[in-house]
């Protein structure tokens, strides 16, 4: 008998990121339109993983990104929005990915990401605004080694601040004493793991609190008593390959939970079976897939969320 095992479906997944940018008209464009920069980097990276990048217009892109920057050196999630870190990082990665670092000036793209680290605490804050959050220091360190600038920040007190952070259960908060999730869990290992800290990790305890994280439908969720979602199969899955402890999950079922939530008709990935497809779960999903050896994915480098390609061609 045939096997009735889904498989991805690669040509939806393509033809659905190219429809985003022609829904213009949508409710859902204009209540994202804040973070299109965002949007950006999770197409361009849902299709370099899909060996597809031809099917955005580079110079298009590229136009684009540095309309959106500001001349304090961050960038926006739109043109004539707040310059934030969180669209610093994604503007850097779409650069990045498109091998166009040289089309930026870097030095005050570094300029704007070390003047939010509190020298005091080693934090960093998202903007002016002040918001403290484990996610800046990521956001923080992650472009400041593609950048290969990792030296203007101070990387020891970030270190700090991120082991303020850790929990008795071996996870990590938003802030101190905040409770473990796996979204910050990322946040936190891929920091540490890009500055070489991972020696702070409690590495089995948090291994074991991660691989707990899949549920009996093969899914994962962020944190206890929580529901399965599609992008924990990042932000669990890229934390256990930094850890080297990617053989405690249950391949099989996270494989079949992933590609249960595709939308068969119109492409992309839902955060759960039945639920409505989005960009941010496809890129998620398929960048599970590929930390889970699923075939003719590129290899996602765990630490930054791009393909190898790119982090090799960067020398990270
Ligand atoms: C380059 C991949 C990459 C990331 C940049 C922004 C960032 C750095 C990381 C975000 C990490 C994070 C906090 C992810 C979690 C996102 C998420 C699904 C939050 C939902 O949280 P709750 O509490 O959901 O609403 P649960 O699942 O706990 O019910
Ligand atoms: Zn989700």
């Amino acid at each position: 008998m045939a096997s009735t095992k889904p498989q991805l479906l690669r040509n939806l997944h393509v033809e659905f990121i190219r429809s985003l940018d022609n829904k213009k008209d949508s409710l859902e464009y204009h209540l994202t339109s804040h973070l299109k920069l965002n949007g950006v980097y999770w197409g361009l990276t849902a299709l370099d993983l899909l060996g597809r990048l031809d099917v955005f217009e580079k110079e298009d892109v590229i136009t684009f990104i540095l309309a959106c920057q500001h001349s304090n050196g961050g960038f926006s999630g739109n043109v004539g929005h707040d310059p934030h870190l969180l669209y610093t990082l994604s503007a850097v990665q779409i650069l990045a990915t498109l091998d166009s670092l040289d089309r930026i000036d870097s030095a005050r793209v570094v300029d704007f990401v070390k003047n939010l680290q509190d020298p005091e605490s080693g934090a960093f804050c998202g903007d002016i605004y002040g918001e403290v959050d484990t996610r800046f220091v990521y956001v923080a360190i992650s472009c400041m080694s593609i950048l290969s600038s990792l030296d203007q920040i101070d990387v020891d007190k970030a270190v700090e601040y991120i082991n303020r952070c850790k929990n008795f259960d071996g996870g990590y908060g938003s802030v101190p004493g905040a409770e473990s999730h796996s979204g910050q869990i990322f946040c936190c290992v891929g920091a540490l793991s890009i500055v070489n800290r991972l020696d702070t990790v409690d590495i089995d305890k948090l291994g074991w609190w991660l691989c707990e994280r899949q549920l009996s439908n093969g899914g994962l969720n962020g944190r206890p008593e929580k529901k399965e979602d599609v992008c924990y199969s990042w932000w669990v899955l890229s934390s256990l390959a930094m850890l080297d402890r990617l053989h405690w999950i249950d391949h099989e079922k996270l494989i079949e939970f992933i590609l249960g939530a595709q939308d068969d008709e119109a492409g992309g990935i839902a955060d759960r079976p039945g639920d409505m497809a989005d960009v941010f779960h496809t890129v998620f999903g398929l960048a599970g897939l590929s930390l889970l050896g699923y075939p003719d994915l590129k290899p996602v480098d765990p630490r930054y969320c791009m393909t190898r390609d790119v982090t090799k061609r960067l020398g990270l």
